[in-house]
């Protein structure tokens, strides 16, 4: 699909940002969200040459802010040269369509350019088609934008219910029908990886993931932790595609860490859905390492939003690990014992310099040892179906085939327990 902020054009797009404030809200709290705006217009490649707000009690329904509002800023873009125009929240499409007429440009909200950044980033075929799906279905109820040109170009009246209308609803057909045949292809790339998970043997050793807020340097600790040589960048949203690595510990024991996609506030709904596949490996993961930018004037902000997408996807409540990193970026240790009071359990590290990285795999280990027990088992050489079985769900650390008996020592995952409780000794 198409990029909804063009950079291929030698000009890079002047762009203008729009918040409420609205009177529930902290004017902070306003000016960090558009400053977090500005970012990822940046991060789509335009620049921000200024931006507005307008304190009211509730978003206006026809334009979102009052239309006088809308008038006085429609002129500061024209007299700028402004080409798109972004608002801080999600607009319907109604807003979408009559704040256009009023600026004369693009008009886009902060679900569309979280979206075309995600379609910029998109590499792999999953990725591409999960964005797709996000950008249709936030397209489809906003197509009647098409019937509002074509009536305008058919002239009208007299028209009105002819042409025009079947031309819209052939566009909506259309846009469902990519929207089918994209679900029905993420399907069977689902059912693909489903099929190249089984036969990793996951089951081998505990599968943690890394969360945490976009830049939050999630990449920077995979890649300290495991040397993955991710892309770790001063970016939003440089990762997309997860990435799994065996991290060995020095107390021999294995676990997978996974580095995804990183959360922001107001991350739309429907990207949420569509990337539920990627987010698998979070629901999955027995253990979470919530990765917190610390030196972050608004961390603890990012927190609790990672924490509602955890939510979101049914992942929220699992052991967790809080890892607070950046400390190298915090002048003393005031702001981190902040957070050690409150989360008594946190590791504070610079995956940068590596500070702190020795206590997170001393954590990381604890955290585990609970996820796979250390049994002993006592199987008799005939049956074999049992002792392959065992090799295949557990990781076996030690084996003595003496006698008619064979023994083992192995670490098992609790869901295994149970089958193989006949055989445990101790
Ligand atoms: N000073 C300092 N910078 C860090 C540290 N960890 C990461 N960074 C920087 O923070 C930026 C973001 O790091 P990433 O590892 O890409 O962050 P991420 O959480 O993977 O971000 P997304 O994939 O975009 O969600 C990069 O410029 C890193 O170099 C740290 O401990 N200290
Ligand atoms: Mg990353």
């Amino acid at each position: 699909m198409k990029a909804l902020i063009s950079t291929s054009t030698k000009k890079t797009e002047r762009v203008f940002l729009v918040a409420l404030e609205l009177k529930s809200a902290a004017s902070w709290e306003t000016r960090e969200s558009l400053d977090e705006l500005a970012q990822l217009a940046e991060t789509a490649g335009g620049a921000v040459i200024g931006d507005g707000t307008q304190k009211l009690e509730t978003p206006v329904a026809a334009t979102f802010i009052g239309s006088g509002k809308a008038e006085e800023f429609a002129l500061f873009c024209r007299d700028n040269q402004v080409d798109t125009v972004v608002f801080d929240d999600e607009l319907s499409p109604a807003q979408g369509r009559n704040l256009e007429k009023i600026f004369g440009c693009k008009v886009l909200d902060r679900t569309a350019l979280i979206l075309d950044i995600f379609a910029q980033r998109a590499r792999t075929r999953e990725g591409k088609l999960q964005v797709e799906l996000a950008q249709l279905q936030h397209l489809l109820p906003r197509l009647t934008r098409f019937w509002g040109h074509l009536s305008r170009q058919s002239g009208g009246i007299g028209m009105r219910g002819g042409e025009g209308e079947s031309q819209l609803e052939s566009d909506r057909r259309r846009v469902q029908e990519r929207i089918d045949k994209i679900t029905s292809e993420l399907e069977a790339v689902r059912r693909h990886r489903a099929t190249q998970r089984s036969g990793r043997k996951r089951n081998l050793w505990p599968l943690a993931s890394i969360v945490g807020y976009t830049n939050a340097g999630k990449s920077t600790l995979l890649n300290a932790l495991t040397g993955a040589g991710v892309l770790a960048a001063e970016k939003l949203f440089a990762t997309l595609d997860p990435t799994t690595r065996r991290l060995h510990l020095p107390t021999n024991q294995n676990v997978f860490l996974t580095d995804t996609v990183g959360f922001i506030r107001k991350l739309p709904h429907g990207l949420v859905e569509s990337f539920k596949a990627t987010l698998e490996e979070v629901v999955q993961a027995e253990l979470l390492l919530h990765v917190v930018d610390v030196s972050h004037p608004q961390a603890a902000e990012q927190i609790a939003a990672v924490n509602t997408v955890l939510e979101e996807i049914g992942a929220f409540g699992k052991p967790t690990i809080m890892v607070f990193n950046k400390i190298d970026r915090c002048g003393g240790t005031g702001l981190l014992n902040k957070y050690l009071e409150q989360f008594p359990n946190g590791v504070g590290v610079s995956a940068k310099s590596g500070d702190g990285i020795p206590a997170l795999i001393q954590e990381l280990g604890s955290q585990i040892r609970p996820l796979r027990e250390f049994v002993e088992l006592q199987i008799p050489h005939s049956d074999s179906a049992a002792i392959a079985r065992l090799h295949q769900v557990t990781q076996v650390v030690e084996r003595d085939y003496d006698g008619d008996q064979a023994r083992f020592k192995a670490r098992i995952p609790p869901q295994f327990r149970g089958e193989f409780e006949p055989y445990i000794t101790s």
